[in-house]
């Protein structure tokens, strides 16, 4: 008998079919899943609502919007949209600017879009020649391609369509996500994976997960991405790479979606061959504009750089004895004719260690407010030090009121459970843009200092540093998807509450039965607390391990003094916590009155940030009676049991979604879990070797020591 195979050929075959097996349900859909409607109520209404669509207009983003209905609502009705020329009968979904259809151009809507502006939309039921129509009418077609995915939505969460009039127009103007990928592909604080970005392979072979990506962002009005890293490389600047950038820029485009990079700031060095990056030397003045001039060439709507300057060793104007002013004016002078932006980042701290590096952004910034030039933003994080779990604002909101700030929020759980843990951030989010600066007395809202309106700023705009990568899910975790999901909602629309966006989101990406959404919608409410307790309770903060981030590391003492961790929690014999008041470091002293009594008195701190701005003794007693020892046990405790609840919750939902993203998430639950009690056990021994008091008799004893909690040591964690 021939045999046709060789030995060991089937056995192999199978082995990578199962490995290529791709299901539907492995959350690389994201929220544009489209299922199929299952109650036919609703369908029947959407069917008859939905009988033809006339779209008016010729560009790739027309084209982006066909397509989508397409997909949509073949995906939702099991039927082909039937696109027409002319309006024909009753049930027309009609797609418009006033320029590229006289039908809507004739329509009472001029009002309405008098106010939406380049990007916003009109969505309306309207009698048109007397036939039933939906609108979706625009200025300009990327408002209609934002138009229709608000509409595919709600199909998606089962709205009535045949009520709806809404106008919708974003709150700020420039809306981006921030990777921080490296050339080599691997990306700083990733936890989903490799870039996206095959630089080796752009701009030959173009990843179909390009265009996904466009399509993903543009659904939540995401209008930019800045590709690279902060910690920058000038190589991005040369033209090998530039090609690069060009072919996704093309891939972007119709989506609405530009492109930024970040500038290193001494590239003129480094691949430009002079001897200094000056920023008042004519000579980088004049290779800046030749190299911003040859960008544009490559990508004519070229959005800007990002710039990380004399921070965490990146070079900057300072090195050459100039102001962030100085170096952020030369790039924006030469950018501003192409209508380019600078965002220079305040996330400063330079090898002087400073006594509190709390206050050194502002220190350094505040003074050159009115400086920069008017296509300069400056990018804040939102809060002083670093993403933590939680932070009080950051007090430069409000305190710049000459120059357009921008918010920069982490969307990536560096600090939060990196890969592992379901934290979902909107509450974070909105915590901080709610938070009242007073800096134009009650209502100064940091959402208005970013939305422009405080100080009527022309500029306004909202970064969040991604949590994306290669990962057949992309983001790793599948509730991460919930944050990137939740950073577009906010920036478009900031004041769309947490809740909103989260049952949006889980409507979308699993199921529209209220038997899932309403605890998985608790759950992912309260998530952010619960890290907090079993992280860092009470207003701890900086007290991860060293380098990777990954897990406690409270006893970190080596080092500079600020990335260690003693230094921010300043535990002794007597108490716990870094006194920032008038009496230590003054860090109130950058707020504006209100807020600095509120934070300066223990009494009326709020005691989730108390021991970020108290020293507290272990013996004070705290709202609830107990200590500040016992409450901070009892957090701690409190941390680890939430997440054990959320495991209950999640395991009697089983059935209700698809098994595959139901293990995935039960698998991960039990991962927080555990770590939770890493966190929990860890931090609690070695405070107590401090407080040197018991731990309250109601709560379960560590069974392991706390050198034994030091001595871990992780290997390869991702993202550094
Ligand atoms: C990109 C923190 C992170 C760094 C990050 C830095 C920044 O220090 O740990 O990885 O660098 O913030 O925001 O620039």
């Amino acid at each position: 008998m021939k045999r046709i195979f060789p030995l060991g050929f089937l056995p192999v075959c199978f082995a990578l079919l199962s490995f290529t097996a791709v299901s539907g349900e492995d959350g690389y859909r994201l929220w544009l899943r489209y299922e199929a409607i299952s109650d036919t109520g609703i369908s029947r209404s959407y069917h008859s609502a939905l009988q033809q669509i006339l779209v008016t207009g010729n560009s790739g983003t027309i084209d982006a919007v066909r397509e989508e209905l397409e997909r949509g609502l073949e995906g939702m009705l099991g039927k082909k949209a039937l696109f027409v020329s002319q309006l024909i009968s009753n049930g027309t979904l009609m797609i418009g600017t006033p320029e590229s259809s006289a039908l809507i151009a004739s329509l009472p809507l001029k009002d309405q879009l008098q106010k939406t502006g380049q990007e916003g939309y009109v969505i309306k039921n309207c009698n048109v020649f007397n036939k039933a129509c939906i609108v979706i009418a625009a200025n300009n077609d990327i408002g209609l391609l934002y138009g229709t995915f608000h509409f595919l939505r709600l199909l998606q969460t089962y709205h009535d369509i045949g009520t709806t009039d809404l106008i919708s127009i974003p709150s700020t103007q420039i809306r981006l996500l921030n990777h921080w990928d490296n050339l080599d592909r691997t990306v700083e604080r990733g936890y989903a994976g490799f870039s996206l970005w095959n630089w080796h392979l752009l701009p030959g072979y173009l990843s179909p997960r390009y265009k996904d990506y466009a399509r993903v962002n543009a659904s939540i009005g995401i209008n930019g991405a800045v590709l690279t890293n902060v910690n920058a490389n000038a190589l991005v600047l040369t033209p090998q790479y530039l090609e690069k950038a060009a072919a996704l820029a093309g891939i972007f485009r119709p989506y609405g979606i530009r492109i930024y990079l970040t500038a290193r700031f001494n590239a003129p060095v480094e691949i430009g061959e002079l001897p200094s990056a000056d920023p008042l030397d004519p000579r980088v003045n004049e290779w800046w504009e030749k190299k911003i001039t040859e960008i544009y060439s490559y990508i004519p709507d070229f959005g800007g750089f990002l710039v990380k300057a004399n921070s965490e060793g990146q070079p900057g104007p300072q090195n050459y004895g100039r102001t962030h002013a100085e170096g952020a004016n030369m790039l924006a002078r030469t950018l501003a004719p192409h209508g380019g932006i600078v965002m220079w980042r305040a996330f400063v701290y330079d090898n002087n260690i400073p006594e509190d590096r709390a206050k050194q952004a502002y220190n350094e910034f505040t003074p050159l407010d009115g400086k920069f030039d008017r296509n300069v933003f400056v990018q804040v994080k939102n809060g002083p030090i670093d993403f933590q779990p939680r932070e009080p604002f950051h007090p430069l909101f409000g305190a710049m009121p000459n120059t357009p700030m921008m918010m920069e929020f982490q969307i990536t759980q560096e600090y939060l459970g990196q890969g592992t843990h379901l934290v979902y951030l909107a509450p974070l989010f909105k915590e901080c843009l709610e938070s009242d600066t007073y800096a134009r007395g009650k209502g100064s809202e940091i959402s208005k200092v970013i939305d422009g309106t405080l100080e009527n700023h022309g500029y306004s705009g909202m970064a969040g540093v991604s949590n994306i990568g290669d990962e057949r899910n992309w983001c790793g975790h599948p509730f991460a998807q919930a944050n990137w999901y939740a950073f577009g909602r906010l920036a478009w629309d900031l004041s769309l509450t947490t809740g909103t966006i989260a049952e949006e989101w889980i409507r979308m990406t699993f199921t529209n039965d209220d038997g899932f959404i309403i605890p998985v919608k608790q759950m992912m409410l309260n998530s952010r607390e619960y890290a907090v307790n079993y992280m860092t309770p009470l207003g701890l903060h900086h007290i991860m391990a060293m380098h990777h981030h990954h897990g406690p590391g409270p006893w970190v003492d080596e080092g500079r003094p600020d990335w260690t961790s003693v230094y921010y929690h300043r535990a002794d014999s007597t108490g716990i916590g870094f006194d920032r008041t008038s009496r230590g470091s003054n860090a109130i002293s950058q707020y504006f009155p209100e807020v600095r009594q509120m934070f300066d008195n223990p009494g009326t701190c709020p005691e989730s940030l108390l021991l970020w701005f108290h020293h507290m003794n272990w013996d004070h007693t705290l709202s609830s009676g107990q200590t500040v020892w016992e409450e901070l046990c009892h957090a701690y405790y409190r941390g680890v049991d939430s997440v054990k609840k959320m495991q209950q919750t999640w395991n009697s939902l089983a059935g209700k979604i698809d098994a595959e993203r139901f293990n995935h998430v039960k698998a991960l639950l039990e991962i927080q879990r555990k770590e939770s009690i890493w966190w929990r056990n860890a931090c609690v021994l070695y405070f107590q070797t401090f407080s040197r008091l018991p731990i309250p008799e109601e709560l379960e004893k560590p069974d392991q020591t706390v050198e034994y909690y030091r001595n871990i040591k992780k290997y390869y964690v991702p993202g550094i």
